[in-house]
């Protein structure tokens, strides 16, 4: 028979993109049980084709269950992943709890396949959706060239923040968008937005905000040291250098990355877009003379990572420069989940 799934967070941002996911990918599944907060228990949802009654998240939900995706706070994840674990089910976690934990392996199928069948805890993490935006594109180029180095700076969409982070910037923007005194040196978009900021320390309409997550050391957002670890843990290279700034844009779903790559050999930018050509989920859009290049609007809906602007650096031939964009919500968060969900369905219709 084929395993039982159950959802966490079925009803959220991500969520709602895993119940899209899991009606139009491949079938690898029996049963399929929907789980959320008491506040959306009771919705009905539509998953391949069937009305799904979503279930308050509880012990006994998951008994019978074979893997559990969660796709809640951190918190939440760090309380009942391991209730699932204990009640028999493997649990795909996409918060944060859980990925620099060394007895938990932090999954890309595109790159380390292999670690899933290592989860000594039975718990599996999902990495965070601005590394993930990356990093199929750059394994890659790892395994050619020997990464040295990473200098980054995310564009990340307000989605990454949930619904309140799209409803935000919604709602900011219709607020500016009829106010002309905007065009004038003493137009006020602070003024113009008024006092409703979301989840973020500032507007974002007709902005762009240098902080995602929470304050750290050394003046660190939370998000930037997540790139720094997760990018090493993937990649399997404790010694990388890595230093990120993180930066929330005007956008809805489609996270970018500007990324300066130092490598241990020469590069040459033919043959970084031959070895992207070939990677697996990824796609090669650069043509700046046809007005083609990786962005959000054209990414949001799609699987892979999207990169181009690839250049050699003019001063350092072992450098590369490029853009890369993904859908944070898929790839990024649930397409992830699903894939590894997938890898853990074939394992155990196997065994
Ligand atoms: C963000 N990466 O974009 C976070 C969400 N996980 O806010």
């Amino acid at each position: 028979a084929l395993p039982t799934l159950a959802v966490v967070g079925a009803t959220g941002a991500v969520g709602t993109v895993m119940c899209e996911l899991l009606s139009s990918r491949k079938n690898m599944w029996g049963e399929i049980r929907l789980v959320a907060s008491k506040r959306s228990a009771g919705r009905t949802l539509v998953v391949r084709g069937d009305e799904v009654v979503v279930q308050e998240l509880a012990a006994d939900v998951f008994d019978g269950v074979d893997v559990a995706m969660f796709d809640v706070p951190d918190e939440v994840s760090a309380e009942w992943a391991p209730i699932a674990v204990s009640r028999g089910a493997i649990a795909v976690d996409n918060s944060g709890a859980f990925r620099m934990d060394p007895d938990v392996p932090l999954v890309v199928p595109e790159i380390n396949p292999e670690q899933s069948r290592n989860r000594p805890k039975g718990i599996i993490a999902n990495a965070n959706c601005t590394t993930l935006t990356m990093i199929v594109a750059l394994a890659p180029l790892h395994r050619e060239y020997g990464l040295k180095e990473l200098v980054l700076a995310s564009y990340q969409a307000v989605s990454g923040a949930g619904k309140d982070g799209v409803d935000t910037l919604l709602d900011q923007l219709e607020r500016v968008s009829g106010d002309r005194s905007l065009g004038s040196r003493s137009g006020n978009v602070r003024q113009a937005v008024g006092d409703d900021l979301g989840p973020f320390p500032a507007p974002l309409a007709l902005n762009v905000v240098p902080w995602a997550g929470s304050l750290r050391d050394g003046g660190w957002s939370s998000e930037e040291l997540k790139m720094r670890n997760e990018s090493r843990k993937i990649l399997g290279l404790p010694d990388l250098k890595v230093s990120a700034t993180c930066v929330r844009v005007p956008v809805v779903t489609g996270h970018s990355v500007a990324v300066h790559a130092v490598f241990g050999v020469e590069v040459d930018a033919e043959g970084a877009r031959e070895v992207l050509r070939h990677a697996p989920g990824v796609i090669l859009v650069d043509d700046p003379a046809a007005g083609e290049f990786p962005m959000p609007i054209d990414a949001v809906g799609t699987d892979p990572a999207w990169v181009g602007r690839i250049r050699r650096s003019i001063d350092d031939p072992r450098a590369l420069d490029l853009f890369v964009t993904g859908d944070n919500l898929r790839k990024g968060a649930a397409l992830n989940t699903a894939q590894i969900a997938e890898l853990l369905s074939k394992e155990l219709q196997a065994s």
